[in-house]
């Protein structure tokens, strides 16, 4: 299956700190004072501009989605598991750094969970999880490229063929592209942030939910990350650029900037305004989901906010001012800031713990690092968007 010229271009220079670990702090805030940054910068992306667009029209490369199998696909018990729980599978999107890396790392250490780390650079994956000692048996890179729906396909047909069951899907990566003055987009052509963010997510979860509903494991669960700046009703929501999905009209017209806005809401291209918008596509998701399908499948739809991991590879558009700036804001003055080792155990409860079953939840965690059921945003957690979102998006990704 041929893919699109953008899927073999490198998505993103990272430029930012990746790996960094602190576990030293523990608080989440939800309230503080504001460090902001109108201070734009003039990188130059190397992401797909909307002329690199027509490269759809030169010739293709055919590639096939890599596939590495550090461990056979068919797993035999290791001699200390005698319990009758099998070990769950995982699939982790963005595993190759930040959250989904340290979220992999803990999961896989516990030798309870055989993680599959869907990521769009597979070498880079692989080095990072090398580095990071996540045992080799416990981990399978998979290549995904959230940003094309042609690459989503193939993975979800590689890992059917994998033979493994699906136990739980965690939709975690993301491009946050502040700086960005024009847009950018998807193999298919919508813009970056909601078309990985968001569609790329969305095709994914929804082919994958018949696999999910087959799992015989106690607990199958699929969860999409969210955000609090995705939130209105807190002060970091209240940052501007806000969300605000509006009425859908860009969606609804393509996201593609040409005869539609490439905006949710119809307006003027913000980058870091569509990145907001897609945490809330994420929780209005797993919201639609879980009125959708928690009764009939009984798989546990969940969403959550990490706290502030100020240090990862999420903020590498951003000027080199910000990220110096940012990680002492959140640690000293919000004290929103979490470790990504921290970050990576609190998505990692989500997944497996056993307390953790509620579905149509959006985890949050109080200052002692105890969970809590965390109210969303008007916006957010409005039902109406959430089914107008759901029947536009799976026309846009070719599911209605
Ligand atoms: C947008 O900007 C970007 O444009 C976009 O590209 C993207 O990055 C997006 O969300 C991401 O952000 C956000 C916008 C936020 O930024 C601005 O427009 C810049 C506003 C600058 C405001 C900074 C104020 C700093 C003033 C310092 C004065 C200090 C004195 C106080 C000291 C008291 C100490 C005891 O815009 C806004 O958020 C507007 C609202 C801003 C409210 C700011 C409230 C300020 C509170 C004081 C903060 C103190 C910060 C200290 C910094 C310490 C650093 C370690
Ligand atoms: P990182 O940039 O470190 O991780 C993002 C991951 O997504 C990377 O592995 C990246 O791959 C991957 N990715 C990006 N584009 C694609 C694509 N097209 N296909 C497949 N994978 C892709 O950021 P974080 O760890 O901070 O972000 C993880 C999640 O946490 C995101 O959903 C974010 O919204 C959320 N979050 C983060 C917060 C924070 O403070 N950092 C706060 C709240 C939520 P590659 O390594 O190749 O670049
Ligand atoms: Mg925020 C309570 C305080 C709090 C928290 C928990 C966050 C989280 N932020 C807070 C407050 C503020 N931030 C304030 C008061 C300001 C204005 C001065 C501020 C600014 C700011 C900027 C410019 N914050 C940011 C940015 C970003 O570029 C980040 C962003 O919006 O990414 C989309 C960001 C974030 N603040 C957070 C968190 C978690 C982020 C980033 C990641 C995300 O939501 O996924």
């Amino acid at each position: 299956m041929a893919l699109h010229t953008a899927s073999i271009l490198p998505s993103t220079v990272s430029i930012c700190k990746e790996g960094k670990s602190n576990s030293s702090l523990k608080e989440t805030g939800f309230f503080g004072v504001s460090l902001s940054s109108n201070l734009k910068a003039e990188f130059s992306s190397s992401l797909i501009s909307r002329k690199n667009l027509r490269k759809k029209e030169l010739p293709l490369v055919t590639i096939k989605a890599q596939t590495a199998t550090t461990s056979p696909a068919i797993k035999q018990s290791a001699p200390e598991e005698k319990k009758t729980l099998r070990k769950g599978n995982v699939i982790v999107t963005g595993a190759s750094s930040g959250l989904g890396l340290a979220t992999a790392k803990s999961l896989a250490e516990t030798g309870k969970w055989h993680v599959i780390m869907a990521c769009r650079n597979f070498l880079k994956a692989e080095k990072a999880a090398k580095s990071i000692g996540i045992p080799k048996e416990n981990y399978t890179v998979m290549h995904l490229d959230l940003a094309s729906f042609d690459s989503v396909r193939q993975f979800v047909d590689n890992f059917k063929r994998s033979g493994r069951p699906l136990d739980v899907l965690v939709c975690n990566a993301a491009v946050y592209l502040p700086t960005a003055k024009e847009p950018t987009f998807t193999a298919d052509g919508f813009e970056l942030s909601v078309g990985t963010n968001h569609l790329g997510h969305f095709l994914l979860s929804r082919l994958l939910l018949e696999d999910l509903k087959q799992s015989d494991y106690p607990s199958k669960r699929l969860i999409i990350v969210g955000s609090i700046t995705g939130n209105t009703n807190t002060l970091a929501g209240n940052v501007p650029p806000k969300a605000n999905l509006g009425d859908l009209r860009g969606l609804s017209g393509g996201l593609n900037g040409l005869n539609s806005s490439p905006m949710i809401d119809g307006g003027e291209f913000d980058g870091a305004k569509a990145y907001k918008d897609s945490k809330v596509c994420n929780m209005l998701t797993m919201q639609e989901f879980h009125r959708r399908f928690h009764e009939e499948t009984e798989i546990t739809f969940a969403s959550l906010y990490p706290g502030c991991i100020a240090t990862t590879g999420l903020f590498r558009e951003h000027i080199p001012l910000f990220r110096l700036l940012f990680p002492p804001f959140q640690k000293y003055i919000t004290k929103g800031y979490v470790s990504e080792e921290e970050a990576g155990q609190r998505l990692a409860q989500v997944v497996s713990d056993t307390n953790l079953t509620k579905s149509g939840v959006y985890w949050s965690w109080n200052k002692n690092s105890s969970s809590f059921e965390n109210q969303l945003s008007k916006e957010a957690s409005d039902a109406e968007k959430a089914r107008k979102l759901w029947e536009i998006s799976e026309k846009l990704v070719g599911l209605a």
